[in-house]
């Protein structure tokens, strides 16, 4: 099989690049990373991704790492098959589903990240949640979604009216959220919430939930 993913479902952004695999009905053999043991820092895996972080997607001769980008390749390597993620026959389309893409990297990732990091990272580890690190992340993270909330009331979609890549790579974290009391955050906004429960039932995303194990 030409193409492995090395990753854990439960991880976020193992998560993310499986999305992306799952809408286009890619073939693909999931191989299992334990970081228990710390098989990321191995020589191996290091000759893979220098970083010694997951997922990591394997193309034949070449590796690619950063699930955004192992998302870009599959989405531009595969854009007649399955959903099309980057809408690659209308550049203007294109060109905002790139947009999106960045603020789900840049302003929301930032924000939601510590929500998910304290109540379910830390716990792993043995370690107790930070309340007021969660209470500021909230906050932060409600500030951004109302931008997505006044975006979302004349947009169907992130990048316009049809699900894309920007779409996808906010779903791992945010079915994590979901899961926590502070689910009100895209509750309280009825477009969010709408855009939610949308990206939320696709049967690829579903898939993907389906294997994020971790619970609160
Ligand atoms: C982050 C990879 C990462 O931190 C991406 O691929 O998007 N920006 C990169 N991976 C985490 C798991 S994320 O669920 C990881 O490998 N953690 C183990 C470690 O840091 O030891």
């Amino acid at each position: 099989m030409a193409l492995k993913l090395y990753g854990v479902p439960f991880s976020t952004c193992t998560s993310r690049a499986l999305g992306a695999l799952y809408e286009k009905g890619l073939d693909f053999e999931l191989v299992p990373v334990n970081l228990s043991v710390g098989e990321h820092k191995q020589p191996e895996f290091l000759a893979k991704n220098p970083f010694g972080v997951i997922p990591v997607l394997e193309d034949e001769d070449v590796n690619f790492f950063e699930s955004r980008a192992i998302n870009h390749y599959v989405a531009h390597k595969y854009k007649d098959q399955g959903t099309d993620l980057i809408r690659h026959k209308n550049i203007k389309e294109a060109g905002l589903v790139g947009v999106w893409v960045e603020v789900e990297s840049q302003t929301f990732n930032p924000a939601i990240s510590p929500i998910i990091y304290q109540l379910y990272v830390k716990p792993l580890h043995g370690e107790t949640a930070d309340h007021s690190v969660v209470e500021a992340a909230v906050e932060k993270l409600g500030k951004v979604l109302d931008v997505y909330e006044a975006h979302l009331a004349t947009s169907k979609y992130l990048a316009g009216d049809f699900f894309s890549l920007a779409d996808l790579n906010h779903f791992p974290y945010t079915n994590y959220l979901m899961k926590t009391p502070h689910a009100t955050v895209v509750n309280s906004r009825p477009h969010v919430k709408a855009w939610w429960e949308d990206i939320s039932s696709r049967p690829a995303l579903k898939k993907v939930a389906d294997g994020m194990k971790l619970s609160v």
